[in-house]
């Protein structure tokens, strides 16, 4: 199935200067990237994107970790689109915990758990089509993204520019 998937390079993966690693690593999969940007990470954004977790006791450590309080305040955001995308990427990232990631999966050969307990497992990929079409509508504009991938409303403001429906 034709999908699309959102991909951050979390502040970890910056700062250890992974970027090309992890790039290269993705290419594996054949997929097209339609969308990049770098982002300063904002609570509102972080506590938006990871909301489903706000229960768990790890959660306030999480949003710091995504703001890059830890790293630098940076992530880079990309969607990647192609055939099985979601779990083509999910498979190259490895498990969530990167020490029961796959050695050679991204998480596996880069993440780490902290002393404090949190996950920094360098990468963020969508898990399923109902959390990528969520996320890419959390980090991107329609106008960021190469292709029309989700139906888009004019802007009464300014015609020229497309909001999500
Ligand atoms: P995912 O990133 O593999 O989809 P989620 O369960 O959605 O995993 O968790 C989001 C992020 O929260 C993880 O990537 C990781 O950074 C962090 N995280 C998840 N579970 C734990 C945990 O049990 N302890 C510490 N951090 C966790
Ligand atoms: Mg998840």
């Amino acid at each position: 199935m034709l999908e699309q998937t959102l991909i951050l390079i979390k502040p970890d993966g910056l700062t250890k200067s992974l970027t090309g690693n992890i790039l290269t690593r993705l290419s594996e999969t054949k997929l097209e990237i339609i969308g990049a940007k770098m982002v300063r990470v904002s609570r509102e954004l972080a506590v938006e994107h990871y909301g489903a977790l706000k229960d768990e006791a790890f959660f306030e450590e999480l949003i710091s970790y995504i703001m890059g309080d830890y790293h630098k305040k940076k992530v880079m955001a990309l969607v990647y689109g192609g055939e099985d995308a979601i779990q083509k990427v999910r498979a190259i990232c490895g498990k969530t915990n990167p020490e029961e990631a796959d050695s050679v999966s991204i998480r596996g050969a880069y993440g780490r758990i902290t002393t404090k307990g949190v996950y920094e497992n360098v990468i963020h990929a969508s898990a399923n089509e109902e959390d990528a079409e969520r996320e890419i509508k959390l980090w991107f504009t329609p106008e960021d993204i190469i292709e029309d991938i989700y139906s888009t409303n004019k802007n009464e403001k300014n015609i020229k520019i497309k909001e999500w429906a």
